[in-house]
């Protein structure tokens, strides 16, 4: 495990630091746009008294903390792998480069003693589970892996509801950032109650705190609603996602790859919106998870 200059020094000086995952980087936006995101959302961090740790494995070594220049080769590299639990180890073994996933991220995050990630979305419950079986290891990691996930809920392309009744099965904690209704990444409001709300950072991280002391394993996830004035209504997502899903099916997408070609082709679909968008609800989420990262780190 390498940690970057910066990562090193908040370590030694015990200052918050929040754990960013490199899918979004190389599987979730296009070149430049996800080197310029990865960068702001750096700085947001940085600009709320944190400091930003970009996971990544780059030839065979686990990194916690990007330099610009490791940022950037990531950013254009092509065959970049997409690591979650099941091929982190193995791409480590085989000495290749890989972007962690948010399952991925929190294993490094709980390796690097890191509390608090911030993310776009996560995996869920994919649409038609019945014949796909197909679940994020996501969820499974949030069951188990003790790091508060800031994302901006379940991307409406999952089906949201089965995806919170696998949360709650496996007893992870999914609260509403001041907010009654789960938010959908594009848009605010999903339809569904969060289960949970809560209104400050402090009590996220008091939450976070019980969990260890209550010796429960797993994360929380915290949905954090995009911000307003960066919104695109269910109304207006929702046939482009239907459109997308169909693609993917009459293009046998599986596996790995439907999320990334279902996020390029919303992308294609919105002319770009969705990627605005996305960028937009990352550094939204970027702020709060430094935010509660600080209030974990307060005496
Ligand atoms: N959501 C996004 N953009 C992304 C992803 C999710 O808005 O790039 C990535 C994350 O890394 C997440 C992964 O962990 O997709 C989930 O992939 P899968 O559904 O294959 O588990
Ligand atoms: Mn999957």
């Amino acid at each position: 495990m390498l940690f970057s200059p910066e990562v090193e020094a908040a370590r030694a000086a015990g200052a918050p630091i929040v754990a960013l995952e490199s899918t979004i980087i190389t599987h979730g936006m296009p070149y430049p746009q996800n080197r310029e995101t990865a960068e702001a959302v750096e700085d947001v961090i940085r600009n709320e008294g944190a400091v930003p740790a970009t996971i990544a494995v780059i030839d065979g070594a686990l990194h916690i903390g990007l330099t610009d220049a490791q940022l950037e080769a990531l950013a254009q590299a092509p065959d970049v792998l997409k690591l979650s639990r099941a091929d982190m180890a193995a791409a480590m073994a085989m000495g290749r480069t890989g972007a962690t996933t948010v399952a991925a991220t929190m294993i490094a995050a709980r390796m690097a003693g890191i509390a608090v990630f911030a993310t776009g979305g996560i995996g869920g419950v994919h649409r038609g589970v019945a014949e796909t079986l197909d679940i994020s290891a996501d969820l499974l990691e949030l069951a188990q892996t003790p790091v508060s996930v800031v994302a901006a809920g379940p991307k409406a392309i999952l089906d949201i509801e089965k995806t919170l009744e696998v949360l709650e099965t496996n007893g992870v904690p999914v609260i509403g950032y001041g907010v009654d209704h789960l938010p959908a990444f594009w848009s605010r409001d999903s339809g569904l109650p969060a289960p949970i709300r809560m209104d400050t950072p402090a009590q996220i991280a008091q939450a976070h705190q019980m969990r260890a002391a209550m010796g429960l394993p797993g994360g929380q996830l915290i949905a954090n609603p995009i911000p307003v004035a960066d919104e695109i209504p269910a109304h207006v997502i929702g046939p482009i996602i239907e459109d997308a899903l169909a693609d993917a099916e009459a293009e046998h997408v599986t596996g790995k790859a439907v999320t990334p070609f279902l996020l390029q082709r919303i992308f294609e679909r919105t002319s770009g919106h969705s990627l605005t968008a996305n960028i937009a609800l990352v550094k939204n989420n970027a702020r709060l998870a430094a935010q509660i990262a600080a209030a974990l780190s307060a005496p």
